[in-house]
């Protein structure tokens, strides 16, 4: 069966799910996205998610055409019409289509894409054994040009150190801030762990609020753990017990090695481990 698209309002099947080459999406990476798991026919955070995304929009003083409420049901509505109990969704807004100009003012109203699909980030032996990684020389946009809190469709701050990665033979990178502190990763946040205690970054350092980062700390918290927010360098990086990051397609992945730095004993630690089987407990429990 071919996959269904939500696309402004009606389900096509995906080779009629097509844009203008006039959407300032396209022309300008002008828009917002969100992504999203289904865990066990259950959409994961969909409320987080979608008050995410309508905060990203507002940011970048785009209206969306639709309510909450109905964002929601056309979530749903794509769910179904692609029978997935476990999956991934990415919901797109872009601005919509305009004219050549920068002027954002100029596109009619946005368009609205929902794509529900399965994804698979990292092969499994990343996932048992931990993943090798390095430090971005790429410094992650400033607050004041592009928020990192905006999970807006212009990724290339994020690909220029995923490029770096990827030359460098690992698969992910370490983004720190114009400050020198560690901000996030290209599409996960970051955490490690000291002394028994949870260390990740403030967002305001830069990063994304990460809706698995939120789902982490609360687990942590309710495990009895201390987690605490606060700037990290790369010396505290290369220094600690545990390592892992977080993100919606990643879910949470075990650092074993950065810049040639052993973490703990080459292996996913402990407590990240903890972490990891009460994150999938609490998504499709
Ligand atoms: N930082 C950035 C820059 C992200 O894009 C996260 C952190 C983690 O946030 P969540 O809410 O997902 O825990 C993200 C989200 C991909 C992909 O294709 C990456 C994300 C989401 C969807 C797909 O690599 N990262």
């Amino acid at each position: 069966m071919a996959l269904k698209i939500w696309l402004d309002g009606k389900l096509v099947d995906k080779k009629d799910a097509t844009v203008s080459v006039f959407d300032h999406g396209l022309l300008y990476g002008d828009g917002v996205f969100e992504g999203i798991r289904i865990y066990s026919g259950k959409v994961f955070m969909q409320k987080e998610h979608l008050l995410r995304l309508w905060e990203s929009a507002k940011a970048l003083r785009l209206e969306i055409p639709i309510s909450i409420e109905e964002m929601g049901e056309a979530i749903d509505e794509t769910v179904k019409a692609n029978n997935l109990t476990n999956g991934y969704i990415r919901l797109i807004v872009t601005r919509g289509t305009g004219t050549l100009g920068l002027n954002p003012f100029t596109c009619a109203k946005p368009s609205i894409i929902i794509i529900a699909d399965n994804i698979k980030l990292y092969p499994q032996e990343l996932y048992d054994n931990g993943m090798k990684i390095i430090s971005s020389s790429i410094v992650r946009n400033h607050p004041l040009s592009l928020p990192p809190q905006i999970k807006s469709l212009n990724y290339l701050n994020n690909i220029l150190a995923k490029i770096e990665a990827i030359d460098a033979g690992v698969l992910e990178a370490v983004m720190f801030n114009h400050e020198g502190f560690v901000a996030e990763a290209t599409g996960d946040n970051i955490f490690i762990i000291k002394n028994e205690i949870i260390y990740t970054p403030p967002v305001q350092s830069g990063s994304l609020q990460g809706i698995t980062r939120d789902a982490v700390m609360k687990i942590a918290k309710k495990e009895g753990f201390k987690v605490i927010e606060q700037n990290l360098t790369r010396f505290d990086l290369y220094t600690a017990d545990e390592f892992f990051l977080t993100g919606t397609a990643a879910e949470v992945i075990g650092i074993t090695e950065i810049d040639g730095r052993v973490i703990g004993n080459a292996k996913p630690g402990r407590i990240t481990k903890l972490l990891k089987d009460k994150f999938f407990e609490f998504a499709n429990g």
